[in-house]
C-alpha cells in the first residue's frame, strides 16, 4: 500500500486529503478539514482574515497557518487511522500571492525544531513582520503604478510576468512593506509565499517557490522561469537575496523534518514543493489537456484553463500562471465569491436550502434585474473601492437578490474569460459551492455548456496529493503522464452532469449584454443601462 498526502491552506480553512495508489486500486482514503476561525479562535480572524477598518487592507497571521498545520499533522497521525508507515510523499496547496517575512534566524530555527515542544512556540521569533498580506488585499494601487511605469507599461509587465500589476500580487505588496516599514524590510532575510512557507515548516529548511505560484508575484520571468531582474529592481532594494529559489512544482524539497517524525511518528516521507491553490486545482479537476476548463467556487471564484503556450489577456484582467505540468494555466479571479453569496443569504434570513429554493423558484434572467456584488474590492473587473450596485432590483426581495448574486458571478466569469479563446463544451466545477446544483444550473445556462461535479470538492487539496504522487515517481526516474496521474481521481463523478436549458441559454445571451452595460455604467464608463433592462423584460416577459 502506498499513500500520498495533500494539504490545502486556503483563506478560511485547512484541509487534508490522503490517497491510496496500489496498482489499479486508486482511492481517496481520508479527508478532513477545519476552519481557522473556529479551530484557532485565539488568533481573532474572521473568515481567515484579521479584523480591519480599511476594507482594502487584508492580512492574516502566519503563526495561525503554522499552528493549523501542526494540528492537522497531529490529526493525520493520531486520529485518521492511516497506516503512516505507507506514506511516501506529501505536497500542498495554499492561497496564492500572500507573503510571509522571515528574519535571518529562521534558517537555524527551522533546522532545530524540537519534537518535544509545539511548533508555534519554536517559530515565534522568526517573523520580521507579524502579519502576512493576503490575496484579498487591494491597498497597493500606488505601488502597482510605480512598478508598471518602471517596466514600460501594463502590457510589457504582463508579457514579462504573465500579468499586469495587481494589488494583491506579491511584488506590489513587498514594495509597500519596504516603503512603509524600511526597518522591517531591512530585518527581512527571506520572503516566502504561503505555499513555500508551509513547505519550509514540513521540510525544516527554506523551501523553493514553484513556478505555478511564482507567476502570481509580478516578479517571475514567465518564459524563462527565473526571477526577472527588472521586476525585482522596480519592486524593492536588494530583493533577490531575500527570495527563495524558483523550482519546478515536482521538486522534492527534502524529507519530513525530525520534528514531524519524532513528535507524531511520521516516516521520513518526501516533502514536495507546495504550489498555489489554483495550479493545484488544475490537477485536482483533471484539467491536464487543452480544451477543458474548471470553475472553482470558493472564497474567490476562479475560472481556469490549461494551455501549452501562454496567452495574454489584452484587457489586462486575467493572468497566466505556470501549471504544475510545466505548461501554463490562464485564470481569472473574482474576489466576491462565497462571502458574497453568504452575505446575500444572511441578509435575507435564509439557510442554504432556502438559498437553493430561491434559485428554483425565480426565472432565469431575473426579469433583467442585475446586482453587482462588489461588497469587497473586486478583482474582475477591477473595482478598488467596494460598493454593491443594483439595477432594476428591489433590495428587499430575497429570492430575486439570491438569483441576482449567482447570475452576476456567472456572467462576470463568462464575460471576462472570453480572451482565453477556449471553446467550452464541459466545465468541471469545484469548491464548496459546487455542491449546490441550483448554482451549477445557472453556470450551465450562462456558459451553454455541460457542468460536472467532482467526487472530491476540494480539488486543490486532491491536486496536491496527486502532485505528491507524480513527484514521488518522477524523483525515482519514473515519469507518469498526467492523464494517468489523475485517472480515477479527478474525473467527473458519473451522473452529475448538469445540462443547459436551451430557453435559459437564450436569455443569458441577452442578459450578458445587459450585465456588461451595468458593469460599464457602475465603473463610470457608460450610459444608463435601464433601457436595456426594459428591453430584456419585454422580450422575456412571463407569458
Ligand atoms: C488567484 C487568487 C485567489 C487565491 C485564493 O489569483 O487570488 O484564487 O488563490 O485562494
Amino acid at each position: 500500500m502506498t499513500i500520498y498526502l495533500g494539504l490545502d491552506s486556503s483563506t478560511q480553512s485547512l484541509t487534508a486529503v490522503a490517497i491510496e495508489v496500489n496498482g489499479t486500486r486508486r482511492q481517496v482514503i481520508f479527508q478532513h478539514s477545519f476552519a481557522f476561525d473556529a479551530e484557532l479562535p485565539q488568533y481573532g480572524t474572521r473568515s481567515g482574515v484579521l479584523p480591519r477598518s480599511d476594507r482594502r487592507v487584508a492580512t492574516a497571521p502566519p503563526r495561525m497557518w503554522a499552528e493549523a498545520l501542526d494540528r492537522m499533522m497531529r490529526i493525520v497521525a493520531r486520529e485518521s487511522g492511516l497506516p503512516l508507515g505507507s506514506l511516501r510523499a506529501i505536497a500542498g496547496s495554499a492561497q496564492q500571492h500572500g507573503s510571509v517575512y522571515l528574519t535571518a534566524g529562521a534558517q537555524a530555527a527551522l533546522a532545530a525544531l524540537d519534537p518535544a515542544y509545539p511548533l508555534v512556540g519554536q517559530i515565534a521569533g522568526i517573523f520580521a513582520r507579524d502579519d502576512a498580506p493576503i490575496w484579498m488585499d487591494a491597498s497597493t494601487t500606488a505601488q502597482c503604478e510605480a512598478i508598471t511605469l518602471a517596466l514600460g507599461g501594463p502590457e510589457a509587465l504582463a508579457r514579462l510576468t504573465g500579468s499586469r500589476a495587481f494589488e494583491r500580487f506579491t511584488g506590489p505588496q513587498i514594495r509597500k512593506f519596504a516603503e512603509r516599514d524600511p526597518a522591517g524590510y531591512a530585518r527581512t532575510d527571506r520572503i516566502h509565499l504561503v505555499s513555500s512557507f508551509l513547505a519550509s515548516l514540513l521540510a525544516g529548511r527554506h523551501a523553493p517557490i514553484d513556478h505555478g505560484d511564482g507567476a502570481g508575484m509580478n516578479l517571475m520571468d514567465l518564459a524563462g522561469r527565473r526571477w526577472a531582474a527588472a521586476a525585482l529592481h522596480a519592486t524593492a532594494p536588494d530583493l533577490e537575496r531575500r527570495l527563495p529559489a524558483l523550482a519546478p512544482s515536482e521538486t522534492v524539497v527534502g524529507t519530513l523534518a525530525p520534528y514531524w517524525t519524532g513528535r507524531y511518528g511520521f516516516p521520513p516521507a518526501k516533502v514536495v514543493a507546495w504550489s498555489g491553490d489554483n495550479p493545484s486545482s488544475l490537477i485536482g479537476t483533471g484539467i491536464v489537456r487543452e480544451g477543458r476548463i474548471a470553475v472553482s467556487l470558493g472564497t474567490s471564484d476562479t475560472l481556469f484553463a490549461f494551455r501549452r503556450e501562454p496567452r495574454f489577456d489584452p484587457s489586462g484582467t486575467g493572468h497566466v500562471f505556470g501549471a504544475p505540468t510545466g505548461d501554463y494555466l490562464t485564470l481569472i479571479c473574482c474576489q466576491n465569491g462565497s462571502l458574497a453569496r453568504d452575505r446575500v443569504r444572511r441578509e435575507h434570513g435564509l439557510d442554504w436550502e432556502g438559498f437553493s429554493n430561491a434559485l428554483r423558484h425565480t426565472p432565469a434572467g431575473n426579469g433583467g434585474a442585475i446586482l453587482l456584488p462588489w461588497f469587497e474590492p473586486e478583482i474582475t473587473p477591477r473595482v478598488p473601492v467596494p460598493g454593491a450596485h443594483r439595477y432594476g432590483l428591489d433590495p428587499t426581495n430575497g429570492p430575486a437578490n439570491v438569483r441576482a448574486v449567482v447570475e452576476a458571478q456567472m456572467l462576470a466569469l463568462a464575460l471576462h474569460s472570453h480572451w482565453m479563446g477556449v471553446r467550452v463544451d464541459a466545465i468541471h466545477a469545484t469548491g464548496g459551492a459546487a455542491r449546490n446544483r441550483e448554482i451549477l444550473q445557472v453556470m450551465a445556462d450562462v456558459f451553454a455548456a455541460d457542468v460536472y461535479q467532482l467526487d472530491v470538492a476540494n480539488s486543490a487539496c486532491l491536486g496536491a496529493a496527486l502532485r505528491a504522487y507524480h513527484a514521488d515517481l518522477a524523483s525515482d526516474g519514473r515519469r507518469l503522464p498526467w492523464d494517468e496521474v489523475v485517472a480515477g481521481f479527478a474525473e467527473p463523478a458519473a451522473g452529475t452532469r448538469v445540462r443547459p436549458v436551451p430557453d435559459h441559454v437564450a436569455r443569458y445571451v441577452d442578459l450578458r449584454m445587459v450585465y456588461a452595460a451595468c458593469e460599464t455604467h457602475a465603473l463610470g464608463r457608460g450610459g444608463d443601462p435601464l433601457p436595456l433592462i426594459a428591453g430584456f423584460r419585454q422580450r422575456f416577459a412571463a407569458p
